[in-house]
């Protein structure tokens, strides 16, 4: 099977392993990177043997022959980038957050939708090998029905050290981290009927907010907690980047514990496994489980470029992500109940 060709466009801090795990997964090859500083696109091009390198994505466009791009760039780049793409009939991978608004985002998706371009939105953390190992106990109905769950990224890591311009975001942690975790509670329990949100800032020196207390009621049936912090307030053990879970269902419970512990407890007793992801040489350690679920992410991605199946994170299906991230700031806003029925 041939490689597919793609460009890149944006090549900061997430472009490394981005391009080290489509190296990994095989099977599509980047022919030109783009940044509007061209020395750090130069220097993607030199750590990955790239041919060409642009300043300009316009240009880009004009003279590459592409089967896709995968645009890895700041989230107020996004909608002008899916539009030129769409423009030149290219399909699209897109980072999350897909864009700084829900209007934003519904226009991107409209636009590539009119054009028949393909566009997906690379959103990795439900692809986290503990995670999948969850939602595998939760199908084969090992607990039952699940009525109540919590999941939570609470963390002390210094997230602005290799992304600093999440400081300067008014909406901060709801959209960068709460996309991650609220498309990973739908992943788990389906869509939400209801929500209700409470943000706070810790940090003083940051724009947004960096605490958020989301509770909804999803898939008809479960009361879902979503808590997420980045206030660096000296954990006894920092577990960044690991999401942890616990879900009570009527025939049992599970949890996702510390270092990727699955728990399973039913009337017949507890059973526990470890579920760690896969190790890859270029993965920073301090984002590993993360930086691992990019692989199997790209590849379903890649195997929906193909035709060779479904995509699970088309950009319309992270429509639905997007719309529980907006209606919990309209929620921590107003302090009341978003009703999504
Ligand atoms: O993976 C990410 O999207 C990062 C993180 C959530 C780790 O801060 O932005």
């Amino acid at each position: 099977m041939n490689n597919l060709r793609f460009a890149v466009l944006g090549a900061g801090f997430w472009s490394r392993c981005q391009l080290a795990a489509w190296r990994e997964v095989g099977g599509a090859e980047c022919v030109a990177v783009c940044d509007a500083v061209r020395a750090k696109a130069e220097a993607r091009a030199r750590e990955f043997s790239i041919p060409r390198v642009y300043e300009s994505a316009a240009e880009l466009l004009r003279q590459e022959r592409l089967d896709f791009v995968d645009i890895i760039s700041s989230p107020d780049t996004h909608r002008e980038l899916v539009q030129l793409a769409a423009q030149h009939q290219i399909p699209v991978i897109c980072q999350k957050p897909m864009a700084p608004s829900l209007a934003d985002a519904e226009r991107m998706v409209e636009v590539c939708r009119d054009a028949g371009v393909p566009f997906f939105v690379h959103e990795n953390w439900r692809w986290q090998t503990p995670l999948r190992r969850l939602k595998q106990v939760l199908d084969e109905g090992q607990i039952g029905i699940p009525f109540r769950a919590r999941l939570d990224m609470i963390s002390g890591f210094p997230v602005f050290i290799n992304q600093p311009f999440l400081r300067e975001l008014e909406q901060f942690i709801l959209s960068d981290l709460g996309t991650h975790i609220l498309d990973v509670a739908r992943f788990l329990f389906g869509e939400a009927q209801s929500l209700y949100c409470q943000i706070q800032r810790i940090h003083k020196d940051i724009k947004g907010e960096d605490v958020a207390t989301v509770l909804m009621k999803m898939g008809g049936q479960t009361t879902m907690l979503v808590e997420m912090a980045y206030a660096e307030n000296s954990l006894e053990r920092e577990r960044f980047p690991e999401t942890f879970a616990f879900v009570e269902g009527d025939k049992g419970s599970v949890e996702l514990a510390p270092d990727f512990w699955i728990r399973v407890t039913t009337q017949a007793g507890t059973w526990a496994r470890r579920c760690p992801p896969p190790r890859y040489a270029w993965a920073d350690p301090a984002y590993d489980v993360v930086q691992a679920s990019m692989v199997p992410c790209l590849a379903n991605l890649l195997q929906a470029l193909r035709g060779h199946g479904p995509a699970e994170t088309t950009a319309e299906d992270n429509l639905q992500t997007l719309r529980l991230v907006f209606a919990a700031y309209e929620s921590a806003r107003t302090g009341q109940v978003v009703c999504l029925d």
